[in-house]
């Protein structure tokens, strides 16, 4: 840890209004109209960039940053946070600094299980890495947060910096608050930013997109605005007697990209490499271009695919990462506009209209140039999910409860909340068969720390209303005969989604069967740390709304 470094993390309170306003007819207090935005007017930003090492001699070394979450107008700051770019084997820690007002800048709800100081002046925060492997006292617990100047602290906090080994294999990783009950908040008022690992030995012979012109960023997410440029987020529940301000689901009208209202980006005709992040509360995204271009997904999540996929759209749930080659010299026109035709909520809600259909857009160059960059037949092979191994069978079914009125109150994973102990107990270096089962109408993007895990298949439940009878009844899946119901269709996992991954869509009314692994997939190491150690991990539904009420349970490591 020789030197330091200090960076501003943003939190944001303004948009930079980054499109232009056409008219200016709205009254006070009004919602901007998405309408009333020009699209395609601010170029895409250049994220920050920071190295998560030092180099000395030219011999990378480990490296201590010092991140400060701070309350800035956004053209002041940048949102999101710097991208930090560390090397495989090499350490980062990060000391992450809360600069945050007493009071936050967005409607909260302090009837769902929450962090509120007991001063109740001060914004609690803790920064998780999603998709780090790392030790427990580092993965940013529910309650290990802190307020400004780490005046307060929650019952699991254990230490201001953080340790990231970056022992795992190279990927697209991406941190974010994950304080107790205030995530879709946070993470609303812009504390994200993206985090990726290096590998030069393992990645520069696939000769991919590389360099910060032709490997970029893509952190999508959508927002609501005021007339004054302040981020809207409703202050009244949908159950306003049970929860004055939680609502289920959080759905902006504008599309953000690096921090501008859909931006555009001039781009050479060759192949660029974008890890497109989507960081939205609940929105899922589907992205496809109009003019016919293709994704070429090099990775799923965090981890390298064995082969290049070829689609020609690509939907990403909350959290969801996608990593993909463009090559623009296969367009046939000059422009290309990365479109999105998910209905929200997904998969029944509404359908996108106009405006919130668009992303960005590319403006392609004319002359056709060398290309030095090439898409590998293949990719990085990493061993496949070995059933045999699995040491344990899991049934973790979500459920949703709802009010007199019929609207959701809240969510819970096997009926249990977050406080009550731990049931889900993995012993470090197995893997374990969890089926997922969705017994409510959503779609619910599971994220588990620490594991990676596999898709094995998903099938559908049949008389899916008699299994929730007996399952409202008895929460118990073997004693209400799972496998009697788990024998409808089976719907196939999407080539590009087959690989290791952190997080995956669980479709309604169908069991996911998954496979996870409790430790490195690229190697049969243990892990360099106790895994088992306190405050443990969680798994969690990636939808903030849900993560907050409280469809999250502890994930608590065993030898
Ligand atoms: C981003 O950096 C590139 C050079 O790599 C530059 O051409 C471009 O104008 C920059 N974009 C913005 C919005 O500053
Ligand atoms: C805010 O939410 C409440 C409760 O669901 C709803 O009645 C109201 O219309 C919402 N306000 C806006 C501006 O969407
Ligand atoms: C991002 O995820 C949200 C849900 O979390 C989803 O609604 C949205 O469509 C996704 N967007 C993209 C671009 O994938
Ligand atoms: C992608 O291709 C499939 C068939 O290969 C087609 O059904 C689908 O409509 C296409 N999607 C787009 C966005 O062009
Ligand atoms: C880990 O060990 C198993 C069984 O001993 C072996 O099949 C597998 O190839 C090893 N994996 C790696 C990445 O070395
Ligand atoms: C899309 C879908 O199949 N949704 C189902 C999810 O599960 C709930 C409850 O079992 C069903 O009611 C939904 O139809
Ligand atoms: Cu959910």
């Amino acid at each position: 840890m020789a030197s330091q470094q200090r960076i501003l993390l943003l939190f944001l309170v303004l948009i930079s209004s980054s499109s232009r306003a056409i008219t200016s007819t709205w009254t006070q207090d009004e919602i901007i109209s998405p309408s009333k935005l020009e699209m395609f007017v601010d170029e895409l930003p250049n994220l920050t960039r920071i190295q998560g090492f030092n180099l000395i001699n030219g011999t990378p070394k480990p490296k201590l940053l010092n991140i400060g979450m701070f309350k800035k107008k956004w053209f002041t700051a940048s949102i999101p946070g710097p991208t930090i770019e560390a090397l495989h084997g090499i350490d980062t820690y990060v000391t992450w600094h809360n600069h945050l007002p007493s009071k936050h800048i967005l409607p909260w709800d302090s009837t769902i299980p929450t962090a509120i100081p007991s001063t109740k002046k001060g914004i609690p925060t803790v920064v998780h890495v999603h998709g780090a492997i790392d030790e427990p006292a580092s993965d940013g617990n529910a309650n290990a947060w802190f307020t400004a100047r780490f005046g307060e602290k929650g019952p699991t906090w254990s230490k201001r910096t953080y340790h990231y080994r970056n022992m795992q294999h190279p990927g697209n990783l991406w941190y974010h608050d994950h304080a107790l009950g205030l995530t879709r908040v946070n993470l609303l008022a812009g504390l994200i930013g993206a985090y990726i690992i290096r590998d030069h030995e393992v990645e520069a012979p696939l000769r991919l997109p590389s360099g910060d012109e032709f490997d970029i960023p893509l952190i999508v997410f959508d927002r609501s605005f005021r007339k004054d440029g302040t981020i809207y987020m409703n202050s009244t529940g949908n159950n306003p007697s049970i929860h004055p301000q939680w609502q289920p689901e959080y759905f902006g009208d504008v599309i953000v990209v690096n921090g501008k209202a859909w931006p555009r980006l001039t781009v050479r005709r060759r192949k660029y490499r974008f890890r497109i992040i989507n960081t939205s509360n609940a929105r899922f995204i589907r992205f496809f271009f109009t003019n016919g271009l293709q994704f070429i997904h090099v990775a799923s999540d965090s981890v390298y695919l064995g082969e290049p996929v070829v689609t020609n759209e690509t939907l990403l749930g909350p959290s969801e990462i996608a990593d993909v080659i463009i090559d623009f010299s296969e367009s046939k026109s000059d422009a290309a506009i990365l479109a999105n035709d998910a209905p929200y909520p997904y998969p029944s809600g509404d359908p996108v209209n106009d405006i919130n259909g668009k992303v960005m857009k590319f403006i392609i160059e004319k002359n056709h140039e060398v290309d030095t960059w090439r898409v590998p037949k293949t990719l990085i092979k990493y061993p496949s999910p070995d059933l045999a191994s699995a040491s344990q069978t899991r049934y973790i079914v979500m459920y949703e409860y709802t009010s007199d009125i019929d609207e959701p109150t809240h969510l819970y994973i096997n009926g249990k909340s977050f406080e009550q102990p731990a049931t889900e107990t993995p012993k470090a270096g197995t893997s374990e068969v969890w089926n997922v089962i969705n017994l409510t109408a959503d779609n619910h993007p599971l994220h588990i720390h620490l594991g990676l895990f596999v898709v094995l298949d998903q099938t559908k439940l049949v008389n899916l209303e008699e299994f929730k009878t007996c399952m409202t009844k008895l929460n118990d899946a073997i004693m209400c005969h799972i496998s009697k119901y788990a024998s409808g269709k089976k719907i196939e996992v999407p080539a590009h989604e087959k690989g290791w991954k952190n997080v995956y869509k669980i479709t309604p009314g169908y069991v996911t069967k998954i496979l996870v692994r409790f430790s490195y997939i690229h190697s049969n190491v243990s892990y360099p740390f106790d895994a088992t150690a306190e405050p443990g991990y969680v798994y969690h539904c990636h939808i903030l709304d849900h993560e907050d009420n409280a469809m999250i349970r502890p994930l608590k490591l065993i030898n």
